[in-house]
């Protein structure tokens, strides 16, 4: 088999976000943009000669030239088994759980997860470890530094890979596995959730509306809930990925599957709404007229996670992003088990997962999951839904209205500010950070700061230190603020505030509850004064 080795000149904007390297499709489909950071990857790991790795897609635009790529680059760098999903699908879940089923070294994952796709849309990469989560700071760092350097990447001459059906091919000395995405991920499912429990529900005549946002999981969907567990048919809409997605944001959330809401919210609602993203790790949930925000979703999960056979007697505790609301503190604090705050990301999850210092996390941007994969899990968490609502035999409405009714009630939204300028949000930041030390005891709006500083995180197990993770802002025990900047845009910038207020009162609107916590922040950031005119404004 002939490798040659092909020189090449670094790319200095290659960087790694909160969740892998995400850019503009055109930006990707630069000369050796793909090989370059795939090099590098392959470059900062040791010993994997012979040994496995597993490639995931989200199937969006330059999905597959890029799966042929690896799998060239991978060959030639001495892997000796490839797994690659059928038609270069495999959802990131799905990813992960491939990796530790086959004791593979590692995977690298193609997405830009809820960023849209297309010629125009955003393409990603990312690497997990063994474990099947994604590779810690400590490894990224390192990607980066070699990408920075690299001047030559090797490749194998054939022909293109077929990956339309499944089998084993050998290329050289290596073997190419391509596998059916859904079969491995759907046993395993089976092992965790009480199927039997579920598909009773649906024999009396429960009903479900599943988005798949055109994306990856509407063949795990269609799978999973009608065939397997008997939903009615076309109870998944949207269910075949298309590579631009049909031109949406697969974003799950009250914004982006404004559809899916329309529908819960009208006369012909259906029993349970729901939804993923891109890359089919996020998850949205809605009973009929009424919404399940993603904190309050984590804590019903908590609460409930026993009445799961996978997790009986396995409730460690429980883990939330800094910016989601700490619904799940209080079940935590009620069942006395521990409950962890991390930084947003996925990956300051893994040593405490790792540990069986917790079984369950979450974060308020409608992810969550557990120890049964080391990423967040969307068709999981709808599993979990399901599981529990079979058991309780309560609606999603009853079983969070019970919840505020005992711990009170949390009020969360994450307001997101999209500029197109990096550095005037750089600039805010700064700034906010710079005048932190004299914010406390100031009143503003009738609230008195109680705190303010950078959110700074040491991991509870491996003791890695990540700093400025986002600026905490205190008023008093009921009101919190987070500010920071997201770490998945492609270009300009987007600042998130998030906000929390603690309330007796349950029946509040959200937009009512927050009020004087939202104009107190405005108050302190100064957004116009800072971004300017020119922002686009979602809440989620
Ligand atoms: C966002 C979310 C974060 C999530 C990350 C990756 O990051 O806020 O909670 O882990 O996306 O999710 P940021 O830096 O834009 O706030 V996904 O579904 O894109 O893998
Ligand atoms: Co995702």
């Amino acid at each position: 088999m002939d490798i040659f080795t092909v020189e090449t000149k670094p790319y200095l904007d290659q960087s790694f976000g909160t969740s892998g390297l995400r850019r503009k499709s055109d930006i990707f489909r630069q000369e050796n943009y793909l090989e370059n950071i795939v090099q590098s990857i392959f470059d900062s790991l040791q010993g994997f000669e012979g040994q496995t790795l597993v490639i995931g897609g989200d199937g969006r635009y330059g999905n597959n030239e890029a799966i042929q790529k690896i799998i060239k680059m991978a060959i030639a760098n001495q892997f000796g088994h490839i797994i690659v999903g059928q038609n270069g699908l495999l959802s990131t879940p799905a990813t992960s759980h491939v990796i530790t089923l086959n004791q593979a070294f590692g995977g690298i994952i193609l997405t830009a997860s809820h960023n849209p796709a297309g010629k125009n849309g955003d393409f990603g990469i990312k690497y997990n470890i063994a474990t099947g989560g994604p590779a810690p700071e400590s490894l990224t760092n390192i990607f980066i530094q070699k990408m920075h350097q690299i001047d030559r990447y090797w490749m194998i001459h054939t022909n293109d890979i077929d990956l339309s059906n499944v089998g084993e091919q050998t290329i050289g000395s290596s073997i190419v596995e391509v596998i059916d995405p859904v079969y491995d991920y759907t046993h395993y499912m089976e092992q965790i959730f009480d199927f039997n429990a579920i598909r009773k529900l649906f024999q009396k005549g429960f009903k479900m509306t599943y988005d798949a946002m055109n994306a990856v999981t509407g063949p795990y969907a269609k799978h999973i809930f009608e065939e397997v567990l008997g939903a009615q048919e076309g109870s998944v809409i949207r269910g075949t990925p298309i590579p631009d997605f049909g031109g949406i944001h697969p974003e799950p959330n009250l914004t982006y599957a404004k559809e899916l809401v329309d529908l819960a919210y009208s006369p012909s609602a259906p029993d349970l709404c729901a939804a993923s993203d891109g890359d089919g790790d996020r998850y949205m949930i809605l009973g009929k007229s009424f919404f399940v925000n993603p904190a309050d979703s984590l804590a019903i999960l908590a609460e409930n996670m026993e009445k799961i056979p996978f997790y009986k007697g396995r409730f460690y505790g429980a883990a939330r992003s800094m910016p989601t609301g700490g619904a799940v503190d209080l079940v935590c604090q009620r069942l006395k088990k521990d409950c962890y705050q991390t930084p947003t990301g996925w990956k300051f999850f893994g040593s405490l997962l790792e540990n069986q210092k917790i079984s369950l996390c979450g974060e308020e941007s409608f992810g969550a999951g557990s120890f049964h994969v080391m990423e967040k899990d969307g068709i999981w968490a709808i599993l979990c839904w399901l599981n529990i609502m079979a058991d309780t035999q309560k609606t999603p409405e009853e079983l969070v209205r019970n919840m505020w009714k005992r711990y009170g009630r949390i009020y969360n939204q994450t307001i997101n500010y999209d500029t197109d300028s990096a550095e005037k949000a750089k600039h805010l930041i700064d700034s906010l950070s710079a005048k932190l030390v004299s914010l406390p005891q100031k009143n503003i709006k009738n609230l008195t700061i109680t705190e303010a500083h950078l959110f700074d995180y040491t991991d509870p197990v491996t003791k890695a230190q990540s700093t400025n993770q986002g600026v905490l802002i205190q008023f008093g025990p009921n009101d919190q603020a987070m500010i920071r900047l997201s770490g998945t845009v492609s270009s300009g910038a987007t600042v998130k505030v998030y906000l929390h207020h603690k309330d007796t009162q349950t029946d509040l609107a959200t937009e009512k509850a927050l009020a004087t916590l939202s104009e107190a922040t405005q108050d302190i950031l100064n957004i116009p004064k800072y971004l300017g005119k020119n922002v686009r404004i979602t809440k989620t």
